[in-house]
């Protein structure tokens, strides 16, 4: 039984629920905006554009102004969110420092590197300016060895990046990420209204806050951590979304993150050592699924298992977004991330969009 509807339940063809005040959208050509060199959103007439190479070029890089601004400031969606099929609404969840920025980048990054191929998954750009800032300030910085910045707090939440994906039954689908501080993640205000129509959930555990391993000791007293007994963040974030009954029917993963940290403990350096191999393998992210469990059960306090116990599809995963610590701000060693395509794979794989033949689509998938 249904306590409160999703607002994507309630659609009709051709209507897209927007992805910050979630009112229903449909688009609108007398809507469309156009952003200059100074980022300032101008109108977009399309009237004169009658050559269709060059109408689809200006399209591809126009927004249209959504018209509810109703307890939140005027905000515009880019075009091709709203044209390519129901969109898909991915946010990162956890507490300031658990990692979150860094896997984002990483798993974009792959993406962009073309890594989801081999599962039959392409990709495009949403906004070709916004993906081309995305990458020069937060991928080449990375990967040129530079630690990204604390997300700061914002007075709107919006996507940081999204792609067009073509899942491997030709479909192609939106997928929006949204990466707020942990700060803002606490918040019960209007700010975090988007998560109320969000599709999926990447919570990331920081084995420092989560985990008492003796070995963590060091790293912990270095940056001023104490081992918790939840990450404040997983819970309000839980507390406010739409359940199934007893359960939150969206696309979860539990991705415990800073893997490096526990390279040589077992069964995390079996699971850091391993490349995802495709055609994708639930068998595999059961089995790693439940070794994330148990180790989370033996190493954690039981609260950090939250977003699995609340979740009706929900997988756990290994993952390293740097394959190292920083000094002074830099990655000496250069950054290498470890198995940060896992919690995104297995996300797209719960939406449908590995599935060749649209009538086999997951239901459920997990434990
Ligand atoms: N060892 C290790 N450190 C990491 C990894 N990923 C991130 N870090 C470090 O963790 C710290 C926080 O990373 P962020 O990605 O900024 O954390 P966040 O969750 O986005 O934090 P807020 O934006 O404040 O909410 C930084 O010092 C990173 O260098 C990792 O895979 N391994
Ligand atoms: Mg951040
Ligand atoms: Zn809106």
């Amino acid at each position: 039984m249904s306590v409160t509807t999703a607002p994507s339940a309630r659609l009709e063809p051709g209507q897209i629920v927007c992805p910050y005040c979630l009112e229903i959208v449909v688009y609108d050509e007398r809507a469309l905006h156009v952003r200059n060199e100074k980022s300032q959103y101008e109108r977009l007439d399309t009237s004169g554009l009658t050559n269709p190479l060059r109408r689809a070029d200006v399209l591809r890089g126009a927004f249209q102004l959504c018209r509810n601004t109703e307890g939140i400031s005027q905000h515009y969606i880019p075009v091709p969110y709203l044209t390519h099929g129901r969109p898909l609404t991915v946010a990162m969840v956890g507490t300031s420092g658990t990692g979150k920025s860094h896997l984002l980048t990483q798993m974009v990054a792959e993406i962009t590197d073309g890594c989801l191929a081999p599962f039959g998954v392409r990709w495009q750009s949403v906004n070709p300016a916004d993906h081309s800032v995305f990458l020069k300030e937060r991928v080449a910085p990375l990967r040129a060895g530079e630690q990204l910045e604390a997300t700061g707090q914002t007075p709107f939440a919006e996507f940081v990046e999204a792609l067009l994906l073509t899942g491997a039954d030709g479909q192609v689908r939106p997928v929006a990420f949204f990466d707020l501080g942990g700060e803002d993640l606490v918040r019960t205000d209007a700010l975090l209204r988007f998560l109320v129509g969000v599709d999926a959930l990447v919570f990331v555990v920081d084995p420092l806050l989560a985990c008492g391993l003796p070995q963590l000791d060091e790293p912990r007293e270095r940056y001023r951590l104490r081992v918790s007994r939840s990450d404040p963040a997983f819970e309000t974030v839980l507390d406010r979304l739409p359940r199934q009954g007893a359960y939150l029917d969206v696309a979860t993963a539990l991705v415990v993150g800073k893997a490096d940290l526990l390279r040589f403990e077992p069964p995390v350096d079996r699971w850091l050592s391993r490349p995802s191999t495709a055609p994708f393998d639930p068998r595999a992210v059961r089995e790693e699924s439940r070794d994330v469990y148990a180790f989370l059960r033996h190493h954690a306090a039981p609260a950090w298992l939250r977003p699995f116990d609340s979740a009706l599809r929900c997988t756990l995963h290994f993952a390293s977004a740097t394959g190292g610590q920083p000094t002074n701000g830099r990655f000496p060693h250069g950054v290498r991330s470890r198995r940060v395509l896992g919690p995104l794979l297995s996300i797209l794989a719960m939406c449908g969009l590995l599935t060749e033949d649209p009538a086999h689509r997951p239901s459920t998938m997990g434990m």
